[in-house]
């Protein structure tokens, strides 16, 4: 059976959950944090969240991974059958990890950590994010979806700006999902999905639970 390795306050673990769910594949969780250790790293060589077991071996790298629940699962199609729609969606997503999800994670530390601000940090990561929000706005068409059906690009959106923005609101006092018209509702619509609503429960009792850890 397909093992999902991870927790669920990661976000990159809660968009492979969201697409298994999607697809109504079988699959278990296996509780895992990221780790340096040698068991965790053969199954992930990074040794980040997530990682998944399939029957043939393991696999990393959270687009990869979702790659392969796509081309494994035939419904419900999560990447348009043209080749040139499904690029345009990649595209997205690979604006969103990029410049998106990457220059908020810099901001993790401080916002969820209570880790000391880093000039760096707070100097490089705001045009990074001014070019992806442009970027979002030039590529998705958010009629409905990002890209029109729901697709990938959708899931990774709503668990890319469920961290992004609050991160961003706190360092900027910036709403990145109002700097995007139409975002907001198709992040509405694929978190009231049945998979995304799922995630989402999971996600915020998951939280509530590390951060009650976190204050001892
Ligand atoms: N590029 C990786 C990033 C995954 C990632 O950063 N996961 C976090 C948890 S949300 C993690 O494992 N962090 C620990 C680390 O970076 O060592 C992917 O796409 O899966």
């Amino acid at each position: 059976m397909t093992k999902l390795y991870g927790f669920a306050v990661s976000n990159y673990y809660n968009m492979v959950k969201f697409a298994l769910l999607e697809k109504g594949a079988k699959f278990e969780e296996v509780a895992a944090m990221p780790s340096q250790e040698n068991d965790y790293k053969a199954k992930s060589p990074m040794g980040k969240v997530p990682c998944l077991e399939t029957d043939k071996g393991f696999l990393s790298e959270t687009n990869v991974i979702l790659e392969y629940i796509e081309a494994s699962h035939a419904s419900p199609a999560l990447l348009p059958a043209d080749a040139f729609a499904a690029a345009k969606v990649r595209e997205v997503m690979k604006v969103i990890e990029l410049y998106i999800e990457l220059p908020a994670r810099r901001h993790y530390g401080e916002l969820f950590f209570g880790a000391p601000r880093s000039q760096a940090a707070f100097d490089e990561a705001r045009p990074v994010l001014e070019n992806g929000v442009n970027a979002l706005k030039a590529l998705c068409s958010f009629k409905p979806f990002l890209c029109g059906n729901f697709s990938l690009a959708d899931i990774m959106a709503a668990h890319t700006f469920i961290y992004a923005q609050p991160v961003a609101q706190a360092i900027y006092g910036w709403d990145l999902v109002a700097a995007v018209p139409g975002l907001g509702a198709a992040l509405e619509a694929t978190n009231a999905r049945a998979a995304g609503a799922k995630v989402m429960a999971d996600q915020q009792a998951a939280l509530k639970a590390f951060q009650e850890q976190a204050k001892g």
